[in-house]
């Protein structure tokens, strides 16, 4: 038997601090994870599902985006894969029964925590206008009631239709297609809140708004960078990769303002060597840059280039790039030149040293996440890193490109399938083609826009296929407040979290399908796809037996829902689509280019890759029709005297806002989430001993302040200035309108805060 959820809540955040590691992985992953796995699934269980989890006939791993190896092992084994797993599979379940014992009023005291050990949700439950309880309802009951709310709208705008990034390909193309048959580009997602600053820098540099390289290019590189990024908890899978690259030559530098232990280390569990001797030094340059420093720093790496003869990739710059010229004046100029040290915290001689390797690389990626994407000057930040690709070429051939690291494994499928509130007209005409209806073309709602329009009363029914809406965005208190406006709120979720517990006047949760699990509709058992990381697209198919015998499939509950909302306006064949899944992908294959052939292609062992203009060809779709260099100024955040630039970032034993444990292994932390990481010498200039406990107060410009309470001070080896604590606890920190210029992405990597001693402990 899997063991029995925490019973007490709140659960005691009593943070024990240790050294930091240097090393990630070996055997303390794989005894952790099977530990978590055996609490949440029972032994038998366990073991019959890791060893599904990403081969070739099984299911993609939920946890992240980062692509297979083609030569998969017998368990393609990560601990915070297995993790994910687990959370998904658990024997716990969250019947009518819990809601009946359990008011909203009382959940909503539930640490997220708490709320996610209850297991997984089996009926679908409605919380009446004025009602203390979620009480069980069918699902006709559930689509009526959508639908009378949508219907009653003054215009489809005033609905929301939020996506998380797990939701599959099939579901996905659905689920937009309803949306916009019902009139609205209403289509937040989570990427609003991830990579989007990635997407608009690229889409504006190289006309592709994704990563340029494939697994085996990194295989090629004889150099990585890896800028704001947490591989050894986020993308663990991608240590085997780096360190692949390394037998290959390949050197490493890691730009981080913390040393992780990932990124030092790799104790690789599938080889000897990994799990009996000392693994892999990954990163032969480590930078330690200050928060948002990475634009000066690239900045200053492109100065070096300009400044080396011969160092230049003259004929691609002439043949394949746009704008040259006015970025060689800039930084000829050399205004930010004397900035560089001061932003980057870093010293000349390191700089120099990054610079070397540079020039003597002929094959470089550079690969990135959150560390460079949730910043105001995210764009440019990456834009520069574009720029320092195409000074020597390294776009569009074996062994070089940009790799932004994406999160949730279908995340960058969904914006494929039409996931995005600001589509391309082309997108839009074969919809229209298609399915012969005028899809809206105004821009709709990104997640920071949605909450506004909740807040002001714009927005009145919102639902989310996914996630966790209120925990994930900035500035809880106000997001809070803004749901709670709504007429009805919708959750079609696997697992409980806060956004089921603070809700609009009437509320809904429709369980689903996790991706392990057996998908059976009446054309027979189904398998959906996704796209990872590096534009390869492949079937998953679950196997174990649902959570629950009323459990709906994604797809099945956006079928139902359209054809319930929609009745006789649409001539979409929403049933036969629900029946058999090739049916999406038929259409699909129809609406999206590079899908040709879909169900043919996916029947591949291994699937296939999408076509990639700059990758593939050197074409560049912008709107010059080159890869276009960008001359931006530089700039970088500064906190007033007395007060620390903040980061937001995971744990690792966290999902998002799924919370798996209370322990940090890699950085020493233990039984606690509440802990503030500074640097010891700006602690004690701030009168901060390490264990004494502080208030965290953001200052935004426009004179207000939030208020995060009670974290224990974790004296800590991070960049100077800096500090770094847990989301989605500082969530509330997050100003709404503090997001990047250009792709509106809340900048939770830099916050002006300042310490008080604790008014409590
Ligand atoms: N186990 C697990 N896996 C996950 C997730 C999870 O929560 N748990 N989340 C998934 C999702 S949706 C995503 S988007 C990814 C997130 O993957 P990451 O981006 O790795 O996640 P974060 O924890 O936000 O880490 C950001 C990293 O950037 C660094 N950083 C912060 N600010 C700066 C800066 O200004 N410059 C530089 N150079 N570095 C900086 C931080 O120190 C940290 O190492 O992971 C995915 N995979
Ligand atoms: N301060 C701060 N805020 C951040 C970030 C940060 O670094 N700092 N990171 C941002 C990033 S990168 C992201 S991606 C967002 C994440 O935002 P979200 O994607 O909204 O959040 P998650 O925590 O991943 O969502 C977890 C919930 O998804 C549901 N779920 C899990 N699997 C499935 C499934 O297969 N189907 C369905 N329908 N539901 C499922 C479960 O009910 C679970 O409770 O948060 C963002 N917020
Ligand atoms: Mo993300």
């Amino acid at each position: 038997m899997a063991g029995k959820p925490p019973a007490s809540d709140p659960v005691q955040d009593a943070p024990e601090v240790g050294a930091p590691q240097h090393s990630a992985v070996g055997i303390p992953a794989i005894a952790h994870a099977l530990k978590i796995s055996q609490q949440q699934m029972g032994v038998r269980r366990t073991a019959l599902t890791l060893l599904r989890v990403n081969q070739k006939n099984g299911f993609d791993c939920p946890g992240c985006a980062w692509p297979e190896d083609d030569k998969r092992h017998a368990a393609e084994f990560c601990e915070n894969g297995a993790k994910a797993v687990a959370e998904e599979a658990t024997l716990r379940r969250v019947t009518p029964d819990f809601f009946a014992a359990h008011p909203v009023e009382d959940l909503a005291t539930r640490s997220g925590y708490w709320l996610g050990q209850q297991g997984r949700l089996t009926h679908p439950m409605y919380l009446p206008e004025g009602a203390e309880r979620y009480e069980p309802v069918t699902w006709e009951r559930a689509f009526d009631l959508i639908a009378e709310e949508l219907t009653a709208l003054g215009s489809p705008d005033e609905a929301v239709f939020y996506t998380s990034g797990r939701t599959s390909n099939e579901a996905a193309f659905l689920y937009q297609l309803f949306a916009r048959e019902f009139g609205t580009n209403n289509l937040p997602d989570c990427s609003n809140m991830c990579h989007e600053s990635s997407g608009s820098a690229l889409t504006d540099t190289l006309g592709v708004g994704k990563g340029s390289v494939l697994l085996e290019d990194l295989y090629k590189a004889d150099l990585i960078i890896v800028a704001g990024q947490n591989p050894g908890t986020n993308h663990p899978r991608m240590l085997s990769a780096l360190e692949k690259a390394k037998a290959g030559g390949a050197k490493i530098i890691s730009i981080n303002p913390l040393p992780e232990a990932g990124l030092e280390r790799f104790k690789n569990p599938q080889t000897p060597r990994g799990l009996a001797g000392g693994g892999t030094a990954l990163t032969d340059l480590f930078l330690q840059v200050r928060i948002g420093g990475d634009q000066a720093l690239f900045r200053a790496l492109n100065r070096g280039i300009l400044q080396t003869d011969g160092a230049l990739d003259e004929d691609f710059i002439r043949d394949h790039t746009h704008g040259f010229e006015e970025f060689a004046a800039l930084v000829r100029a050399g205004e930010d030149a004397d900035d560089t040290l001061r932003a980057t915290g870093l010293t000349q001689d390191e700089i120099e040293r990054a610079l070397a390797m540079v020039l003597a690389s002929e094959r470089t990626i550079v690969c990135w996440a959150m560390g460079l994407t949730q910043h105001k000057h995210s764009v440019p930040t990456i834009q520069e890193v574009v720029n320092l690709l195409l000074l020597r070429g390294n776009v569009g051939r074996p062994g070089a490109g940009v790799c932004p690291v994406r999160g949730h494994s279908n995340v960058q499928g969904d914006r494929t399938m039409g996931i995005f509130e600001r589509p391309a007209p082309a997108f839009l005409d074969a919809l229209e083609k298609e399915f012969g209806f005028a899809p809206p073309r105004e821009h709709g709602y990104d997640v920071v826009r949605a909450i506004r329009a909740l807040r002001d009363g714009r927005a009145k029914v919102f639902f989310a296929m996914g996630g966790n809406f209120v925990s994930a965005t900035p500035d809880t208190d106000v997001t809070e407040a803004a749901v709670r406006r709504a007429r009805l709120t919708v959750h079609v979720s696997t697992k409980l979290n806060r956004s089921h517990v603070v809700t609009g006047a009437r509320a809904l949760i429709l369980p689903t399908l996790g991706r392990t699990e057996r998908d059976r509709q009446a054309s027979g058992d189904q398998f959906v796809t996704v796209e990872d990381s590096m534009g390869m697209v492949h079937a998953s198919r679950g196997r174990l037996e649902p959570a629950g015998p009323r459990l709906l499939s994604e797809p099945a509950i956006v079928a139902r829902l359209a054809r319930r909302t929609l009745g006789d306006r649409s001539s979409t064949p929403w049933e036969a689509f629900e029946k058999d899944y090739a049916a999406i992908r038929d259409r699909i294959a129809r609406v999206i280019p590079g899908f040709e052939d879909f169900n043919a292609k996916v029947a591949r062992p291994g699937g296939f890759a999408l076509p990639h203009g700059p990758r593939d060809s050197r074409s560049f779709p912008t709107a010059t029709g080159k890869a276009n260099f960008t001359a931006a100024p530089v700039e970088h955040p500064t906190a007033p005297e007395g007060r620390l630039l903040l980061q937001t970032l995971r744990s690792h034993d966290q999902y998002n806002t799924t919370i798996y444990g209370l322990d940090d292994r890699y950085r020493g932390i233990k039984n606690g989430r509440r802990v503030v990481l500074v640097h010891p010498d700006d602690a004690r200039q701030l009168g901060f001993a390490d264990g004494a406990y502080a208030d965290l107060i953001s200052e935004w410009t426009d004179g207000s302040e939030r208020r995060a309470p009670g974290f224990r001070v974790v004296h800590y080896p991070t960049a100077r200035g800096c500090a770094a604590a847990y989301y989605p606890e500082t969530n509330v920190l997050v100003p709404l309108d503090h997001t990047a210029d250009t792709s509106n992405t809340p900048a939770s990597k830099s916050l002006v805060v300042r310490l008080e001693a604790a008014r409590e402990s």
